[in-house]
């Protein structure tokens, strides 16, 4: 499909996922949550995160006072399950690369959590994009800058839908602010999942 709005370089495929297809991923991800349950990151400081994550493929990301990484392991000790076919067609079909992403990133959010603004700044290439899938409820989702400081926009991130972030847009600051609970009927027991897809090295 052909994308639907550009924000601050960031494209966005709204709707990218149909109802159906939305379902069939979540199946999907029920198979992964069982072998790689989701956990909190602690932050460098050893505050656990709002958000609960686990991953798929060759690495996760995974944090604690020792510093922000990617881990070949889950933290059961578990090898990462592969992702699921469905996502390499996604991200084969956006971003028109051969290469396929190293890292599916799994972010859990209830009704409280959020994501403070940073970057992704914890792989090797920056020349490869950053792919996000929503699914879920809404999401408040923020765009800054590379600087840290200036104007930022805001943008609902609905279930569905499809975020590309690449070129000067890779290293933007982002965040979520807030998610809108109740607002979709995908997950049984509400909430948002997030997957992103990285190169990691
Ligand atoms: C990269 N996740 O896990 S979507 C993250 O919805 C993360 O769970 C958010 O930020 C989430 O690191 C946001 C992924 C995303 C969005 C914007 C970006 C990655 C980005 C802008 C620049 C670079
Ligand atoms: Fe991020």
């Amino acid at each position: 499909m052909q994308k639907t709005l550009t924000i601050r370089g960031a494209d966005l495929y709204q709707g990218y996922l149909d109802p159906e297809a939305q379902q069939a991923l979540v199946d999907a991800l029920r198979e992964i949550i069982r072998a790689a349950p989701f956990f909190r990151p602690e932050t460098r400081w050893g505050k656990p995160m709002s958000v609960r994550m686990t991953a798929a493929g060759r690495y996760g990301w995974f944090s604690d006072r020792k510093g922000y990484r990617y881990e070949p392991r889950h933290p059961s000790g578990v090898v990462w399950p592969a992702i699921p076919a469905m996502v390499l067609d996604l991200w084969r079909d956006v971003t028109g690369l051969a290469r396929e992403p190293d890292c599916c990133l799994i972010n859990y959010y209830g009704a409280d959590a959020k994501m403070g603004m940073h970057q992704d700044k914890d792989e090797a290439d920056f020349s490869m994009p950053v792919v996000s899938i929503s699914l879920g409820d809404d999401a408040l989702f923020r765009l800054g800058n590379v600087a840290r400081s200036g104007a930022t926009e805001s943008i609902w991130l609905t279930s569905g839908d499809v975020v590309v972030l690449g070129g000067d847009a890779r290293l933007i600051h982002h965040g979520i602010d807030r998610v809108r609970p109740g607002s979709s009927q995908l997950l049984p027991k509400g909430g948002r999942i997030n997957l992103t897809l990285r190169v990691v090295d």
